[in-house]
C-alpha cells in the first residue's frame, strides 16, 4: 500500500455490536474497511455492513445542507434560516396550542451516535411536551421495565456471560443474523462456536428456524405470542420439581412466596396446549437450566415486542434469579462500562405510569408515551393534539406500527421538522430537514452499547474525516435550536460543551476515574492514547452493591406484573385460527436505513413472505408468487415462498422496506420490490402493561393477489 494511506481505527456505529474497524483513507477516499484485530472484544470480526460505511459517506443521495419544503420542491437553505424557522415555528404552534402540541420521536440510530444521548435532553427539556416517542417501544421497554421494577434502574440490565456459560436459552433473539442485541457481543458466529466447543449447548425458540436455531443444539418451535406461558410454566417447575438454586442473592429476594402462589395456574400443560411445546421439553428446559452450574436464559425481540412481552421479560429475570444465573459468572452479569455505570445513585432509573396518554391513556415510562400512540396523539382532535412533529434519526413512517394511519396523520400535521440525512418514507412530509454530519465527520464514543457488554471495555476514536465547512453535527443541531427556543421562550440556556468534553467529566467520575481507581486513573485523554480501546477485563459479579432499589432488595413479584396475569390467562381462552406474522432480520440489513447501497440489497431478494407449505397448499397457493396479505389494518401484497423454516400458522416479513413511495430520494432503496410490514401491524394492539408495540404474533390473512 502506498505511503499516503492513512489508517483510522473506529468502533463501528451501526449495531449493537459496536465492532472495531481499521479504515483506511488516501486524501477524502475510502480505500478499505476492515475489522481491527486489535479491538478487545471484536477482535477482528466485522459483518458485511461495516463496508457499506464508505457507501454511506460518499452517497449523493445523502443531504449535506439543510432543505426546506416549498409546495412539491426541496429548496436548499443556510443553517441560519432552518434553525431560525423550525424554532420559530415550533414555539409559535406550542404559544397556540400548548406544550404538548409537539411531539418528538427518537430513532434507533441515535443511540448509536453519541452527541445525541448528551445532547437530546436538552432540546426534549426545552420544548417541555408529554408527548415524546421513540422506537424504545418498538423494541426493549419490557426489559427496562423489568429492570426499573426489580432492580431500581432503568438500564440496570445483566447481560448473558456468553463467553463463560455452559448453557445458554434464547427465546426470540437471532443474534446470526443481528450480531446480538441488549447484548453487545460482537463475533455472534465466533462466540456460539467456542460455546458449542467448549461442550457448551444452546437452545433456541423461535417460531422460525433462524439462522441462530440453525447452528443450534436444539430448537423448539413456539406458536408466536405464547412465550409467557412457558416462561412462567418454567417458573412453576422449577417451584413444584424443587430446582430452586438461589446463589448469594437469596437474602436479597423478596416476593417469593406471593411469585409462586401466582404463578401457581400455569402450568405445563397449559403451556403445551396456547404454545405446541410439548410438556416434557418444557419440564427439561426447567430441569437443564436449574442443573447446569453455568446457565443463562436470554429473551429478546421475539419475546419483547409482544402482547405479553412485559411479563415474559419479567418471567427471564426471574427464571436467572431462581437458578442462581444472576450474578454468577456464565449466568447474567452486570457490565461496568466507563461512562454511566449503573449503580445506586445513578440518575435516570425510570418512572412508570405517572401520567398517561391523552386518547388511549397508556402508561408513560421514564417520561415517553408508547410509539403506537404517535397516530391518535395526532389525529384526534383536543386539547393536547399533537400539531408538530420533530423527529430525530428515525423513519417511523416505515418503522412504527400502523404505518397507513401514520402516513395519514403526518400528512395533517402543521409543521414537521426532521434531524436527518435522508429524504425517505418519513422525512418526505417534513417541512424542514435538518442534516447532521455523516457517520466518519464526528467523533465517536459508545454511550449505550459499552454498558450491555459482554465484556467490559473503553474506546474513544476522533473523526475520520474533517466535518465539510459549514456542517453541523447532531449535538450542535441540538444545541442550535435549545439556544434559539430557549431564547424565544425567554428561558435560561446553557450550552453544553462538546460530547467528548461531557463524556470526560463523567468517566473522570465513574468506577475508574481517579477518585475511585488511582491505578486507572481514566480520562478521555488516557482513551484517545489507545485508538483500539482499553481492556477493562471481564463481567464480575458484585450486583448486590450495585441494586438500586430503595431498600436495597430485589422484587420477584412486582404488583403489576401479577395483575396482569389474569390478562393472560384471559388470553388463553380465546380462539383464533388466524395466521400469525412475524418479523425476521438479515445481516446484510438494518432496520429502515441501509437499502440504499447496492452492497447490501444485491443478490437474491431478501424481503418475500415466508410461508409454510402445508398453509400454502390449504389455500391453494403456489411458492413464488404473489399474495395479499391482510390485517386489522392494512393490507400489501408481495411475493410468497415456501419454507419449513417458518411453523405451520406462522408467516414471517422482515420489516424497514418500503421505500418506493412518491417523494423518497433514496435512488437505490426505492428501487427495491419490499413491502413495508408496518402497514400490517396494529396500533390497537399493544402489550397493555408496558405499552410497547406488538410486531409479532399480528393476525393476518392471506390470499393469492
Ligand atoms: N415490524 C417491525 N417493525 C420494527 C421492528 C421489527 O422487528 N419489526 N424493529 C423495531 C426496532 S427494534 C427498531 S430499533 C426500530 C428502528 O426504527 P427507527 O428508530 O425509526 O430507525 P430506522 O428505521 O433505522 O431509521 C433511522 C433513521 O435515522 C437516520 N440516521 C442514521 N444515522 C443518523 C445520525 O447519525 N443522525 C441522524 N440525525 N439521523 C441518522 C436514517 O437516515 C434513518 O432515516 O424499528 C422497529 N420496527
Ligand atoms: N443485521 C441486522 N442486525 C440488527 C438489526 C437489523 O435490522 N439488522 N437491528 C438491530 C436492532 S435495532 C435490534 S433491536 C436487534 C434485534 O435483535 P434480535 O432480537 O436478536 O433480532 P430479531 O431478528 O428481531 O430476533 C427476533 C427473533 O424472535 C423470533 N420471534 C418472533 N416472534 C416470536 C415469538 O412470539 N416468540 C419467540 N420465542 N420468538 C419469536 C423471530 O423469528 C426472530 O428469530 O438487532 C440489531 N441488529
Ligand atoms: S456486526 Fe454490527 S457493529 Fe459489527 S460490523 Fe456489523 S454492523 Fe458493524
Ligand atoms: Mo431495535
Amino acid at each position: 500500500m502506498s505511503s499516503d494511506t492513512t489508517s483510522h481505527y473506529r468502533a463501528c456505529h451501526l449495531c449493537e455490536a459496536i465492532c472495531g474497524l481499521e479504515i483506511k483513507t488516501r486524501g477524502d477516499e475510502i480505500i478499505s474497511i476492515k475489522g481491527d484485530k486489535d479491538d478487545p472484544v471484536s477482535r477482528g470480526y466485522i459483518c458485511p455492513k461495516a463496508t457499506a460505511i464508505a457507501d454511506i459517506h460518499n452517497d449523493p443521495d445523502r443531504l449535506r445542507e439543510p432543505v426546506k419544503r416549498v409546495g412539491d420542491e426541496w429548496v436548499t437553505i443556510s443553517w441560519d434560516e432552518a434553525l431560525d424557522l423550525t424554532a420559530e415555528r415550533l414555539v409559535g404552534i406550542q404559544a397556540q396550542h400548548g406544550d404538548n402540541a409537539v411531539g418528538f420521536y427518537a430513532g434507533n440510530p441515535g443511540v448509536h451516535n453519541y452527541g445525541n444521548i448528551t445532547h437530546g435532553t436538552q432540546l426534549r427539556r426545552a420544548l417541555k411536551t408529554r408527548n415524546n416517542f421513540s422506537a424504545t417501544s418498538l423494541d426493549q421497554l419490557p426489559h427496562q421495565l423489568a429492570a426499573w421494577a426489580m432492580y431500581g434502574h432503568q438500564f440496570f440490565l445483566p447481560v448473558p456471560d456468553i463467553d463463560h456459560t455452559d448453557l445458554m436459552v434464547i427465546f426470540g433473539g437471532n443474534p446470526m443474523a443481528s450480531n446480538g442485541s441488549m447484548m453487545t457481543m460482537p463475533d455472534a458466529p465466533g462466540r456460539i462456536k467456542a460455546l458449542r466447543a467448549r461442550g457448551g449447548r444452546l437452545v433456541v425458540i423461535d417460531p422460525r428456524r433462524s439462522e441462530t436455531a440453525a447452528v443450534a443444539d436444539q430448537h423448539i418451535f413456539v406458536r408466536p405470542g405464547s412465550d409467557a406461558f412457558v416462561l412462567l410454566a418454567i417458573i412453576n417447575t422449577l417451584f413444584k420439581e424443587d430446582l430452586i438454586r438461589l446463589n448469594h442473592l437469596q437474602d436479597q429476594l423478596q416476593g417469593v412466596a406471593e411469585l409462586a402462589a401466582a404463578i401457581e395456574p400455569f402450568n405445563c400443560d397449559l403451556a403445551t396446549q396456547q404454545s405446541g411445546i410439548a410438556a416434557a421439553d418444557i419440564r427439561q428446559l426447567a430441569n437443564d437450566l436449574a442443573n447446569t452450574e453455568r446457565a443463562v436464559l436470554y429473551g429478546r425481540m421475539g419475546v419483547s415486542v409482544q402482547e405479553f412481552g412485559a411479563v415474559c421479560q419479567w418471567a427471564i429475570q426471574v427464571i436467572n434469579v431462581l437458578i442462581g444465573a444472576l450474578d454468577s459468572q456464565g449466568g447474567a452479569l452486570l457490565t461496568s462500562p466507563a461512562f454511566a455505570s449503573v449503580r445506586k445513585g445513578t440518575p435516570g432509573g425510570g418512572h412508570f405510569d405517572r401520567f398517561q396518554s391523552r386518547v388511549s391513556g397508556y402508561p408513560e415510562f421514564a417520561g415517553e408515551l408508547p410509539a403506537a400512540a404517535m397516530a391518535e396523539e395526532i389525529l384526534t382532535p383536543g386539547n393536547g393534539q399533537i400539531k408538530a412533529m420533530v423527529s430525530i434519526a428515525g423513519n417511523p413512517l416505515i418503522s412504527s406500527v400502523n404505518a397507513g394511519e401514520l402516513e395519514t396523520a403526518f400528512e395533517s400535521l402543521e409543521f414537521y421538522v426532521a434531524l436527518d440525512f435522508y429524504i425517505n418514507a418519513s422525512t418526505r412530509h417534513a417541512d424542514v430537514i435538518l442534516p447532521p454530519t455523516g457517520p466518519l465527520e464526528h467523533d465517536h464514543f459508545d454511550i449505550a452499547f459499552l454498558r450491555l457488554a459482554i465484556h467490559n471495555s473503553a474506546r474513544y476514536n476522533p473523526p475520520v474525516f474533517e466535518p465539510p465547512a459549514g456542517s453541523l453535527h447532531d449535538w450542535q443541531i441540538f444545541n442550535g435550536l435549545t439556544e434559539r427556543i430557549s431564547a424565544l421562550k425567554g428561558r435560561d440556556y446553557r450550552p453544553l460543551p462538546a460530547p467528548d468534553v461531557v463524556v470526560d467529566m463523567g468517566i473522570k467520575a465513574d468506577i475508574y476515574g481517579a477518585d475511585a481507581n488511582p491505578e486507572m486513573a481514566l480520562s478521555m485523554d488516557k482513551l484517545k492514547q489507545y485508538p483500539h480501546g482499553i481492556d477493562l477485563g471481564p463481567l464480575q459479579p458484585g450486583l448486590s452493591e450495585r441494586l438500586c432499589t430503595d431498600d436495597g432488595l430485589i422484587n420477584l413479584a412486582p404488583a403489576f406484573y401479577l395483575a396482569d396475569l389474569p390478562r393472560l390467562l384471559a388470553a388463553s381462552e380465546q380462539d383464533g385460527d388466524a395466521l400469525l406474522l412475524i418479523g425476521r432480520r438479515h445481516v446484510r440489513s438494518n432496520n429502515s436505513w441501509m437499502h440504499n447501497y447496492h452492497r447490501l440489497v444485491k443478490g437474491k431478494p431478501r424481503w418475500q413472505l415466508m410461508m409454510h407449505p402445508d398453509d400454502l397448499k390449504a389455500r391453494g397457493i403456489d411458492s413464488d408468487t404473489q399474495v395479499t396479505i391482510e390485517s386489522r389494518v392494512g393490507k400489501v401484497t408481495t411475493t410468497v415462498i415456501a419454507t419449513d423454516e417458518v411453523m405451520p400458522g406462522v408467516v414471517s416479513l422482515p420489516h424497514g422496506w418500503g421505500h418506493q413511495k412518491k417523494g423518497v430520494k433514496m435512488s437505490i432503496a426505492s428501487q427495491q420490490q419490499g413491502v413495508n410490514c408496518n402497514e400490517l401491524t396494529d396500533d390497537k394492539l399493544l402489550d397493555q402493561l408496558s405499552g410497547n408495540a406488538v410486531l409479532n404474533g399480528v393476525p393476518v390473512r392471506v390470499t393469492a393477489a
